[in-house]
């Protein structure tokens, strides 16, 4: 499938999304956001794709939503057309993990589409950053709420009140992004890492998402119960049957996604 504003291949077991607007540092339109959502309808669907890696350049993930394409927009068009919130949401609904590798900048919707996916590895030279307010507006596509779980109130508060940048280390230090690695290894790093998550029981693999993700939105004694239930349900399995034997015969697991 042909795409004018991201690059989507299938590598081995791993979906890759390159986000590709060079002249605009990725800047997220409309046209961008439908191509990135048709991309992940395709790999969510594809049995043979294990993992997913959202990218953009080392230049930059992504500079934010479009500024030029939203800046005449009333009241009633963000209202009534739901302004790009359906795209936007469909990252947060994949089922697949999605890794998100980062170089350069991650800014306003560029920072929230990262801080939507199940991790972020970034490279040395990347900086998050949540700088709507310098454009009259507040973060709209999470950024207010995720980054606030992700670093504490108090460096999500002074980041979208002031439009701040963060470095790497600094987003390292403070739980934004699980590693920092040089730019020159970014990709490499992350497919295989992706390449790992992807040789798992793909199954599996989802619930340990499906419990993780949990973890934000109920009590940790709900969290934990929910947990137990996942465990309890995977002895069901095929692979949980497979695993073990695996395990105890010294051999690799050949998983059969059942
Ligand atoms: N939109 C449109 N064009 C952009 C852009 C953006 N966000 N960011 C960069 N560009 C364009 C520049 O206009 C320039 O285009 P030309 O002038 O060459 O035509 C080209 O990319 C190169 O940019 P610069 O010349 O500015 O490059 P520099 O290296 O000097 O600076 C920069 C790089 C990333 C620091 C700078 O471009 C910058 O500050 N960009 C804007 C960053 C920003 O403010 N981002 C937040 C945007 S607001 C929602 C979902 C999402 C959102 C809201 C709601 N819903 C689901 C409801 C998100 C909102 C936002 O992200």
């Amino acid at each position: 499938m042909a795409y004018k504003t991201i690059n989507a291949e299938k590598k081995n077991s791993v979906g890759v999304i390159t986000l590709d607007r060079p002249d605009a540092m990725n800047a997220l339109c409309e046209e961008l956001i439908n191509e990135m959502a048709e991309a992940l309808d395709g790999f969510e669907a594809d049995p043979g794709v294990g993992c997913i890696v959202l990218t953009g350049s080392e230049k930059a993930f992504a500079a934010g939503a479009d500024i030029k394409e939203m800046q005449s927009k009333s009241y009633m068009d963000a209202y009534l057309d739901d302004f790009i919130t359906e795209g936007w949401e469909r990252v947060t609904q994949c089922r697949k993990p999605v890794v998100a590798a980062v170089a350069g900048y991650a800014l306003g919707g560029g920072c929230e589409l990262a801080m939507m996916c199940d991790f972020i590895i970034c490279a040395d030279n990347a900086k998050f950053g949540q700088p709507e307010i310098t454009l009259g507006v507040t973060p709209g596509a999470g950024g207010s709420q995720r980054l606030t779980r992700f670093v504490g109130k108090s460096k999500s508060m002074e980041m979208c009140l002031t439009g701040r940048m963060m470095d790497a280390d600094e987003a390292e230090r403070s739980g934004l992004v699980s590693r920092v690695v040089p730019v020159a290894d970014l990709m490499d790093d992350v497919m295989k890492t992706a390449a790992k998550i992807a040789s798992m029981s793909l199954p599996v693999a989802m619930m340990v998402k499906e419990s993780v993700d949990r973890a934000y939105e109920t009590t940790l004694s709900e969290g934990v119960r929910f947990e137990r239930r996942l465990f309890h349900s995977l002895f069901a399995t095929e692979d949980q049957k497979e695993g073990m034997a695996a395990f105890a015969e010294k051999r690799k697991a050949d998983w059969k996604n059942r």
